[in-house]
Formats: structure tokens, C-alpha cells, sequence
């Protein structure tokens, strides 16, 4: 064998420790591996770190974990659960809690969303609803509508879909041709006319008017969906224009296109006293797609509830036949649905979701005292969502938030930044005391970057 081919020979055994094999996603993998940021156990709002110290958790993990940490409620259904009925094939097979949680969730949901489809991630979400949708037009025999719309700056997961409809250019350009057939939406995010919004922005409700030049384009026939976030979370807190969703949602069903709400991370009480931003916002979308706050981070576990019109329509034909080919080995996995069952008791008996609402003024004074501190440009928030938007240092894009990030980090603090956008999200659960420490270790840190 030439040296230039892959050898299957038994590699010299390493350290079990080794942090070397583990290819860290969305990460800067040699800088970490040098200087590595661990986590050993959670409880409640903190971390802990493997040096023992704790660290407040200002990001519910990444947007998941809306429960705080260990809730007592979802370790005991996850222990039990897995002790019961550990695995069930997911297709042609059930278990009670699947139909239970979706049972529950459909109860959660907006107006006429009352089916939903069981998957692993948000990515999976994402990319399941665009199938959906393709699929729903072509049952009802609209085969022509097969375009796909998203947005500039969205996040819609890493799946080739998500990633076609997103509007992240890192997160796309390194990966081939993507789907065709893909059009985008205008950002909404304008510093110039919408700095410092408490809530929704003013101005920018006619920003939705694209989408009437993207269906003028290329005919409303040949359009199967338009994708948003409520709110754009990971490109850095962009908060939609007041009635900017609304005329999406006008401009959708005139020309019979479905919407779709990315609600992975606004689901699940972030936004206000309901558990999807479309209700907050008062929209009402065709599809949503949810993960992450599901089971509050615990296990994965993703979900895509759609309107009842779409499940009527695959719901013909002979009735042993498949309706829809699509599904994971995991889609409702029972540790999955246990979890997610126990989130939102847990949700629901500690009124978590009237809690973001009582606590929101808080917090936007809390968000909004930062004004004035060196390096900010912008101050943006909802329900408990915050974004402190930063100026980058000329020529070292991200360098400062990524510092901020660091300093925060050694002072117990653990902050999530997307380019110089500090993003907060705490679990629903914080005390007004714990939004203090935040934000008194944040304005300490930010007056001393460089
Ligand atoms: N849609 C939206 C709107 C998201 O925010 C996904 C899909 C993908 O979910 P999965 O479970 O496949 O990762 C997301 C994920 C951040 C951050 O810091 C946000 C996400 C993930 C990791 C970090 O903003 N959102």
C-alpha cells in the first residue's frame, strides 16, 4: 500500500483525556484546545466548572436549557423513563408518550396547529418543515410550488435546507451549489433608524413588501414557503418591526404560500406569557418548528407542528399507505417525550411563562442601563432576551465581544456573543438579584475592554 493511503492500523493508545479527536462544532478548536473552557455539572442557574468555581448561566446553555439546570421534575421522568421503555422503533410502532407530548403540544400551539412531527433537532425541524411544506402543495396537486424563501441574516440550523434558506454567508459558502430555487428576504435589522428600541422597532414594517417583489419575480405558482425566525436570534438579536410579520402573513395567504415561524429558540416562554412568539406577536403562522426549550436542553429533542389543513391533505388516499416519506429513527424517542412532557409541567405548575412577562420590565432597564458604556452602538430586548451590539475593533471583527466573553467567563459570568453582539438569554426561572449580578459584571467587563 502506498503511503498516501489511509492505514486502518491500530492507533497507539492516548490519553482517554485526549482533547485532540473531539472536532468541536462551531468552535475555534486549536485555540480551545489550548486553553479549555470545561463544564463538569449544572444545577438550577450555574454551571460548574472543573476548577470548581461557578458560573451563572446568562444563556440557558445555548437558548435550551429555559428550566434552569437539573430540574428535579425532568430527572426523574428521564430516570424512569429510560429504566421503562428505554427504545421504540419510531415507525410503524408507538409508545403512549409520544402521542401524549404531541397530544400536549397541540394544545400549546396557536390556533389550527394541532399535528405535529417528532424530531431530534432544530436542524432537523427546520429541514422537515421545508419538506413538509414541498410536499404539501404537491398532494394537493400544486407540484409547481417549489420555491423556498428565507431571509438575509437568518439561522435556520446547518441541514443543506436550513442552511439554503438561512442567510448566514459563513454558514453557506463553503458548501457547494445548495438547494436551487432559494430566495431571500431583506434583513430588518437598521441601528440608524430602530437604535435603541425598548421591544419591537418602529420603523421597518414595509420591509415585508419583498416578498410582492419576490412573488412578482417568479409567479406566486411557483412558491412553496417563506421561512423566518419572530426574531432572528443568532445573527445577533434582530427584533421584527412592529407589523412586519403581520403583512408577511398577509402577503403569504394572498398568494397561498406558507409561513413558517423558526420558533427554535422564541419557543417555549422566551418572548412573553405564551409559549411561541407567534402568539405573543399575535400571528398566526402554517408551520412552527421548535427544539431546544422542548425538553429544556435536557434531551435532544426537536418538534414541527403544523396547521391542520396540511396533515388534512396527506391524510387521503388508501389508508395503508404512507402518507409522508420522512422520519428519523429517533423522531418522539421516549427518554425524548418523557423529558419533554416533564418541561412543560414543569413549564406550566411554576407559571414560568407569565414569569418572563413579569420580569420583562425589569430586565429592559436592566438591558438598558448599559447605555452610555464605552464600545456600545445598540441595546435591543424582548420578554428575556437581550443584545448588547458592540463596535468591532477596526480590522478584528468579533475580537472585542469574544474578550467580553472571556472576561465574563472568569468572573462567573457566561455570556454567548455572535460577531460583536453580546446575545442574553437567561432560564426563565432567574431572580431580579441574579439579572443584577449579569448585568453589574457586564458593565464592569465592558468598561474595561480594549
Ligand atoms: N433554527 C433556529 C432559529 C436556531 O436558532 C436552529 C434552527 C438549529 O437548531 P439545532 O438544534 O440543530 O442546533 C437554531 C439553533 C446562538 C446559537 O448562540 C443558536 C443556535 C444554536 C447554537 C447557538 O445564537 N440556534
Amino acid at each position: 500500500m502506498s503511503a498516501s493511503h489511509a492505514s486502518t492500523a491500530k492507533k497507539p493508545a492516548t490519553a482517554t483525556n485526549n482533547l485532540e479527536p473531539f472536532w468541536m462544532p462551531f468552535s475555534a478548536n486549536r485555540q480551545f484546545k489550548q486553553h479549555p473552557r470545561m463544564l463538569v455539572a449544572a444545577e438550577g442557574m450555574h454551571y460548574t466548572t472543573d476548577d470548581g468555581r461557578k458560573v451563572l448561566d446568562a444563556t440557558a446553555g445555548l437558548w435550551c436549557c429555559n428550566l434552569g439546570h437539573a430540574h428535579p421534575k425532568i430527572v426523574a421522568a428521564v430516570q424512569k423513563q429510560v429504566q421503562e421503555l428505554d427504545y421504540a422503533p419510531a415507525f410503524q410502532m408507538g409508545h403512549p408518550k409520544a402521542f401524549e407530548l404531541a397530544s400536549r403540544l397541540a394544545l400549546l400551539m396557536p390556533g389550527s396547529l394541532d399535528h405535529v412531527f417528532f424530531t431530534n433537532s432544530g436542524s432537523e425541524s427546520v429541514d422537515t418543515a421545508l419538506k413538509i411544506a414541498l410536499a404539501y402543495h404537491n398532494v394537493r396537486g400544486q407540484a409547481g410550488r417549489t420555491r423556498l424563501i428565507g431571509r438575509e441574516r437568518g439561522y435556520h440550523g446547518v441541514g443543506f435546507g436550513g442552511i439554503s434558506v438561512g442567510g448566514l454567508s459563513n454558514n453557506r459558502k463553503f458548501f457547494g451549489a445548495l438547494l436551487t430555487g432559494i430566495d431571500h428576504l431583506p434583513h430588518t435589522h437598521n441601528l440608524a433608524e430602530n437604535g435603541y428600541s425598548k421591544g419591537l422597532p418602529k420603523w421597518g414594517a414595509h420591509l415585508a413588501d419583498d416578498l410582492e417583489r419576490i412573488v412578482a419575480l417568479h409567479g406566486a405558482e411557483t412558491i412553496a414557503a417563506v421561512i423566518v425566525e419572530p426574531i432572528a436570534g443568532s445573527t445577533g438579536v434582530l427584533l421584527p418591526p412592529q407589523g412586519y410579520l403581520k403583512k408577511l402573513r398577509e402577503i403569504c395567504t394572498k398568494h397561498d404560500i406558507l409561513l413558517i415561524f423558526d420558533e427554535v429558540i422564541t419557543a417555549f416562554g422566551r418572548t412573553g406569557n405564551a409559549a411561541t412568539a407567534a402568539e405573543v406577536f399575535d400571528v398566526q403562522p402554517d408551520i412552527i418548528t421548535m427544539a431546544k426549550g422542548l425538553t429544556a436542553g435536557t434531551i435532544p429533542m426537536g418538534a414541527v407542528a403544523v396547521d391542520k389543513k396540511i396533515y388534512d391533505a396527506f391524510m387521503k388516499g388508501p389508508e395503508n399507505a404512507i402518507e409522508l416519506f420522512h422520519g428519523y429513527t429517533y423522531s418522539g424517542h421516549p427518554v425524548a417525550a418523557a423529558a419533554g412532557l416533564a418541561a412543560l409541567d414543569a413549564y406550566q405548575d411554576d407559571n414560568l411563562f407569565d414569569r418572563t412577562r413579569e420580569l420583562e420590565p425589569y430586565w429592559q432597564d436592566a438591558v438598558h442601563g448599559l447605555k452610555g458604556l464605552p464600545h456600545i452602538i445598540d441595546l435591543r430586548n424582548i420578554g428575556l432576551i437581550g443584545a448588547i451590539e458592540m463596535e468591532g475593533i477596526p480590522g478584528k471583527p468579533t475580537a472585542r465581544a469574544f474578550e467580553a466573553f472571556l472576561k465574563c467567563f472568569e468572573k462567573g459570568l457566561l455570556i454567548r456573543t455572535t460577531g460583536d453582539t453580546i446575545a442574553l438569554s437567561p432560564p426563565l426561572i432567574i431572580s431580579k438579584q441574579q439579572i443584577d449580578e449579569i448585568f453589574d459584571t457586564l458593565s464592569t467587563v465592558i468598561k474595561g475592554l480594549a
